[in-house]
């Protein structure tokens, strides 16, 4: 990962966990006076991370910032492409027009953007993402596959399928289903949107951007009047807050591993999985398109993960982009 050197002073402590690390063998180890090493420790505690003195063995971490930055993520990191390039802001207006500027300028496979809070998150069709300081993951993954561009819109399936697992991975009581096409729901209520973006030429995509927004440790009202009744975070289901970094790996772990699979064997064994986990086939649905409204059953997804909707007639309708309402 592309960390500065107080970036990876903290990586060793995180991954020291209680143990005391000394002065004069960091300073030896990372080439720099113990003055230095003095100084990142310093700006660490103004960024809110504090250090214990231990006598005579050195200093150790003894509380962190509930913050996503790359060090965090990186202790966690199992990934061999995506994440080791991290873009981090306290604050940014959309990770997803951070990316698109990275991607133009040349920015490598896997880099992620990620901020403690959006001014204009965005959702699909302009729609805006509420994006709490501190309490989600918003987080942009630049993938540059070697795709065409009819093929984009399967990511957010795969990106869907990886967040899904990514949760599961570290709760225990909760029951993640996907609606299709990009939302996870628990218990009916978003948890997650994910909008995917490219930037291609007609005979290739160049980039991929993966806007993943995850509503981790908000309580019920840190939601806004608009959304509360139809979002839900993973706290509030699983009863307890959790690591966001962690989940943010996690994420990274089942997205890279799925992408994989993907360019080695095509959609079909990601179709398996999609529908495993999906709140939508089965059900009676109403999907609002740009030109009409489809009233019918959810029965499964093409292998290009069109939604297919059996209506009145028997008629089997492909529908490439909706709105959904699943009935219950
Ligand atoms: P969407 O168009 O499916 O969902 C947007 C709708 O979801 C909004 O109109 C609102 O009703 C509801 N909503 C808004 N914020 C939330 C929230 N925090 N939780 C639950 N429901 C909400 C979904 O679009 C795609 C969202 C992608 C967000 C990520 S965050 C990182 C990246 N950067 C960025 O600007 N967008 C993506």
């Amino acid at each position: 990962m592309n960390l500065t050197t107080k970036d990876e002073l903290l990586t060793r402590f995180l991954k020291a966990k209680d143990e005391p690390l000394s002065g004069q063998q960091l300073a030896d180890e990372f080439g720099i006076s113990r003055t230095a090493i003095w100084k990142h420790l310093q700006t660490l505690q103004d960024e809110g991370y504090t250090f214990d003195t231990v006598k005579k063995k050195g200093y150790v971490l003894t509380s962190k910032p509930d913050r996503v930055d790359p060090a965090r993520i990186s202790s966690y990191l199992t990934t061999k492409r995506l994440g080791h390039s991290a873009h981090y802001f306290e604050e940014c207006t959309s990770t997803q027009t951070i990316a698109h500027q990275l991607a133009r300028n040349g920015a490598d496979d896997g880099t992620i953007v990620v901020a403690e809070s959006q001014t204009e998150g965005k959702g699909r069709m302009t729609r805006p993402w509420e994006s709490t300081k501190n309490k989600g993951i918003w987080m942009t993954v630049l993938i540059r596959p070697n795709i065409l561009p009819h093929q984009a819109p399967q990511f957010t399936l795969i990106a869907a399928v990886a967040v899904v697992n990514a949760i599961k991975s570290l709760s225990n009581n909760i029951n993640p289903e996907i609606k299709w096409p990009n939302d996870i729901l628990i218990n009916g209520k978003k948890c997650t949107g994910i909008l995917t973006e490219m930037i291609a030429e007609m005979d290739g995509v160049q980039a991929l951007l993966i806007g993943i927004g995850v509503n981790v440790n908000q309580n019920e009202e840190d939601f806004p009047d608009e959304i509360k009744n139809i979002a839900t975070s993973l706290s509030i289901e699983e009863n307890t807050k959790l690591d966001r970094s962690e989940l943010i790996a996690a994420i990274l772990h089942y997205l890279e591993k799925y992408t994989d699979i993907y360019l080695k064997s095509g959609f079909q064994p990601i179709k398996i999985l999609w529908e495993e986990f999906s709140g939508t086939i089965g059900k009676k649905i109403r999907a609002t398109t740009l030109r009409e409204v489809i009233e019918g059953i959810a029965i499964g997804i093409t292998d290009d993960g069109v939604l297919q909707v059996k209506v009145e007639n028997n008629e089997i309708k492909q529908i490439y982009s909706a709105d959904i309402e699943i009935e219950s």
